[in-house]
């Protein structure tokens, strides 16, 4: 699916964003109190040794043994399963099936202290020719990349310019418990950002197991896509790398491409799926047009809506406005914005033995869109009328946890 039919995507920046150079990341969309994120002068690159997953490989605080267990469920059957509904064997099984297309990638070089996809680039790929084919202008050229991700399996595909503030200033080398080169060649000057959309269905069986098998098979489509269309701009001469959680920060690459604007929960929110999409990019020297930042009413809305907040069980949401605070060294210095307080949010998947997404399941936003009432509500959040849309949602029962032992029987209570 590509874009499902009727859910076309709403206006592209408007007035808000007058005066910024087209290609500059530096503040968001105007919010009723200001920007939604702003980079400020301070602003310090992030090193990969420091996100919270890394930091269970060497720093004592967080490599619990609830940690330890968390990542072992992935490669082996835990001891005893819990007696808890969406965290038995099945839902593990599924689970841990999801990830292992990603998973074979992810160990294929381990043996060089490589970790394709989260902590090294995708790396199977051939050598291209030395003559370029040319696709024509780069509008032209634009369109084609589109055309063939989409062809591949992409959900979503924005293209922005390469920007060296999202790229890690090292990446993590685990065996060595080292931080490395990132190794990006110079001359990369765009970005292909890929969007996969997530299982519904899965997601809103979170917590549980079983939801963590539409993050697995976010990553394991994504490695195809990244991987093909990758393979595909070699083939035509230019360079290309593919890059899933490894090397760069998806998310100001993503709003940069104009795939969504950012949330309360500290996710882009695409006009298509909400929050409920993976991202994955391609840095590439062949010459494209870029797309621009989109806004569709998400800031001011996340201003007054709380439920991924609320919902959270560690409290690693903000419930305040957008903050230039560094919560703790797995938060980017010098960025004003919305921070989820990562520490928190891992020390709760390390507790369920899963990776949680309850903000994803109960925002607004996660929707069906291409129902033309969730079209409307989408329109209504972005008015006046917002609060009450926000009211009545909650009303309807939106939001709320499909049972993991009724996704097994294919039974769905959930409000369409
Ligand atoms: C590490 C990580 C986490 C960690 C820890 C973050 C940390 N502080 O260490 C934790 C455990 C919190 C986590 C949780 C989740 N994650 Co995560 N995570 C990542 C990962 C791999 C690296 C990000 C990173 O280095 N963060 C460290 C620093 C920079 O974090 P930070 O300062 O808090 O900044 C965060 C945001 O504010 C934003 N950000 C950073 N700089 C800037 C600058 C600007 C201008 C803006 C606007 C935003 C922004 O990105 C950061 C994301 O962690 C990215 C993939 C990637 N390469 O980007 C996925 C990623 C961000 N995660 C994602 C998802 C979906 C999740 C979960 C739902 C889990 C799941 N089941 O998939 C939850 C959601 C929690 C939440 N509400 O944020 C998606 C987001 C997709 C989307 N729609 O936006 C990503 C992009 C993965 C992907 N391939 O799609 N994640």
């Amino acid at each position: 699916m590509i874009h499902p039919r009727g859910s076309e995507r709403p206006d592209r920046r408007g007035a808000l964003f007058a005066g910024l150079p087209s290609d500059s990341c530096d503040a968001g969309p105007s919010g009723v109190d200001g920007p939604a994120w702003e980079v400020l002068e301070s602003f310090e690159r992030f090193n990969q040794v420091d996100d919270v997953f890394n930091r269970a490989s060497w720093d004592p605080e967080v490599a619990t043994e609830e940690a330890r267990r968390f990542f072992a469920s992935y490669r082996e059957p835990l001891r005893s399963w819990r007696n808890a509904s969406g965290f038995g064997q099945r839902d593990y099984a599924i689970r841990n099936a999801a990830w292992q297309v990603v998973d074979v990638f992810a160990e294929m070089h381990d043996a060089e202290d490589l970790r394709d996809g989260f902590l090294s680039p995708l790396s199977q790929l051939r050598d291209g020719p030395s003559e370029r084919f040319d696709l024509g202008s780069p509008e032209e050229a634009s369109a084609t990349v589109k055309q063939v991700a989409r062809t591949f399996g992409a959900d979503l595909v924005g293209l922005c310019a390469h920007d060296e503030r999202w790229v890690y200033t090292e990446r993590y080398a685990r065996r060595a418990d080292e931080g490395r080169p990132v190794g990006l060649p110079d001359g990369l000057t765009s970005v292909v950002v890929i969007g996969q959309a997530m299982d519904r269905g899965l997601v809103d069986t979170v917590p549980s197991a079983l939801s963590g098998a539409a993050t697995g098979l976010g990553y394991s489509k994504d490695a195809l896509v990244l991987l093909a269309t990758a393979q595909w701009l070699r083939n035509l001469g230019y360079r290309a790398v593919p890059s899933l959680n490894d090397t760069a920060l998806a998310i100001p690459l993503a709003i940069q491409a104009g795939l969504g604007e950012y949330g309360r929960h500290g996710m882009v929110i695409t006009p298509e799926f909400g929050p409920r999409v993976r991202f994955g990019k391609i840095f590439t020297d062949l010459p494209l047009a870029h797309d621009q930042p989109i806004e569709f009413g998400v800031t001011r809305f996340c201003e007054q809506c709380r439920r991924c907040s609320n919902a959270c069980p560690p409290g690693a949401i903000p419930d305040a406005g957008p903050v230039a605070v560094k919560l703790n060294r797995s938060s980017i210095g010098g960025v004003r914005k919305w921070s989820v307080d990562g520490e928190k949010c891992f020390s709760y998947w390390a507790q369920i033995a899963n990776d949680c997404m309850i903000c994803m399941r109960v925002c607004p936003y996660n929707k069906d869109f291409s129902r033309f009432r969730h079209r409307l509500g989408r329109r209504l959040a972005a008015t006046r009328l917002r609060g009450m849309m926000l009211w009545l949602e909650e009303r309807m029962g939106y939001g709320k946890r499909l049972r993991p032992r009724d996704w097994w029987k294919g039974r769905d209570d959930r409000p369409t």
